[in-house]
């Protein structure tokens, strides 16, 4: 398949990180076509041909359009050549879906939102709320070495650019600290090529921003 692959959005989003993480793992070149949801009066309106609810990302492989991150994680996994991001073992792949599920649920909504979002843009931190069950269960849930089992998995990509922006508050670092095997998948993580060249622009200047 040599058709081109686009992705929109911007790099501040955790959901285009985690599309770029796999973009990157499984060798596909794309080309990151900036999408701004937080400019005044919010995205261009052509970008609602592509997703008409106006979140980032959406994908386009020819002709092919997507949008819902775990749409176009899976596709782009089942599409290209390159290493399958999802485990060969049924239970395996369950408990990937079951902690991307678990991510959205909890952590984007909880440790982005409820915890990331509110310190950076108003020095507020409104407390650390259930940030202890849900490090605690991901930690439960994670294989050994990475979240999903042996190798890199889907769910890898979609955890961590979600406790990146948690573990930039310092008492969200603090209590990552407290889950050590899920500290140590972090560090593991950091070093991986896709995650360095997606890197937010806060973990390059130390400033903030979602
Ligand atoms: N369920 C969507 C969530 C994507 C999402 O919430 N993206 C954020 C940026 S990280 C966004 O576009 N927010 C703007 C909005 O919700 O209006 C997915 O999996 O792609």
């Amino acid at each position: 398949m040599s058709e081109p692959v686009l992705l929109f959005g911007a790099d501040y989003s955790v959901y285009v990180r985690i599309c770029r993480i796999v973009l990157a793992e499984k060798g596909v070149d794309y080309t990151l076509h900036p999408v701004d949801i937080f400019a005044d009066g919010g995205p261009p309106g052509s970008y609602l041909e592509l997703n008409p609810f106006g979140r980032i990302p959406s994908f386009r492989h020819g002709t092919f359009e997507l949008y819902e991150t775990d749409a176009i994680t899976a596709y782009v996994n089942e599409a290209f050549d390159g290493p399958d991001l999802m485990p060969s073992d049924i239970r395996a792949r369950a408990r990937a879906r079951q902690i991307m599920r678990l991510a959205d649920t909890e952590v984007y909504k909880h440790l982005v939102w409820g915890v990331y979002v509110p310190w950076k843009d108003k020095g507020v931190l409104p407390g650390l709320g259930r940030a202890g069950l849900i490090l605690g269960e991901l930690q439960r849930l994670a294989g050994e070495n990475w979240l999903a089992g042996g190798q890199v998995s889907l769910a890898d990509a979609h955890v961590y650019p979600m406790l990146t922006y948690f573990s930039m508050v310092p008492e969200g670092a603090a209590k990552l600290a407290q889950f050590p095997r899920l500290a140590l998948w972090m560090e593991q993580m950091r070093e991986l090529n896709s995650v360095v060249f997606s890197r937010f622009s806060e973990e390059k200047s130390g400033a903030g921003s979602l």
